[in-house]
């Protein structure tokens, strides 16, 4: 795969709480990590610029059902569940970017609310690398998004997971995301 300096990688929401075992698991979410740190490599080779985003929700957040949500409390901020996974190799340097903190309103895009498209323009980014979780919640808006503010998106197929209230919800998510412009990149390494 071809880095260039217009290059950055997004890793959307690689928490706990999205893993086997956590609070809101994405079947075979931890699956993703050894792909992403091997995609990852020829980034921080390059030295191009990492993002992490993360949910961040403050406790009794409105998208948690004990306020009417849909979701259980999840990435509940500084508890164990919103921590990164530890098998995750996140480069020295990845700027964390955290969504979800207003207690009223939920963000599933790594651009809403925050100052992600800023940062990126600061640095002539052209085109972002995209993997994580949900590949049709947080992965699907965040793609999304950054097509619509021009950013060309290459998305990990095998670096992305599905939590699938419905089933079918990846597959939809994926035909949207490539028919909006990304391009689905395949493979379990670069
Ligand atoms: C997500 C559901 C609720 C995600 C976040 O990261 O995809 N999904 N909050
Ligand atoms: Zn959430």
């Amino acid at each position: 795969m071809d880095v260039s300096a217009h290059d950055a990688f997004i890793l959307v929401d690689m928490q706990v709480d999205f893993c086997p075992g956590g609070a809101l698991p994405v079947r075979d979410g931890d699956r993703v990590i050894p792909v992403l740190n091997r995609w990852l490599k020829p980034f921080t080779d390059a030295r191009r610029p990492v993002f992490a985003s993360r949910d961040w929700h403050p406790p009794h957040h409105v998208s948690f059902r004990e306020r009417g949500g849909p979701w259980p409390p999840h990435c509940v901020q500084h508890t164990p569940g919103a921590a990164f996974h530890p098998d995750l190799a996140i480069p020295e340097g990845t700027v964390i970017i955290s969504k979800g903190s207003d207690p009223e309103r939920d963000a599933y895009s790594a651009f809403d609310g925050t100052d992600l498209t800023r940062r990126l323009l600061a640095l002539d980014i052209r085109r972002l690398t995209v993997g994580g979780l949900a590949q049709d919640y947080c992965v699907h808006a965040t793609v999304l998004e950054a097509l619509a503010e021009g950013f060309a998106v290459r998305l990990l197929q095998e670096g992305t997971r599905p939590v699938e209230v419905q089933p079918g919800d990846g597959e939809r998510a994926l035909a949207e995301m490539r028919e909006a412009g990304a391009e689905i990149v395949t493979g379990e390494q670069p």
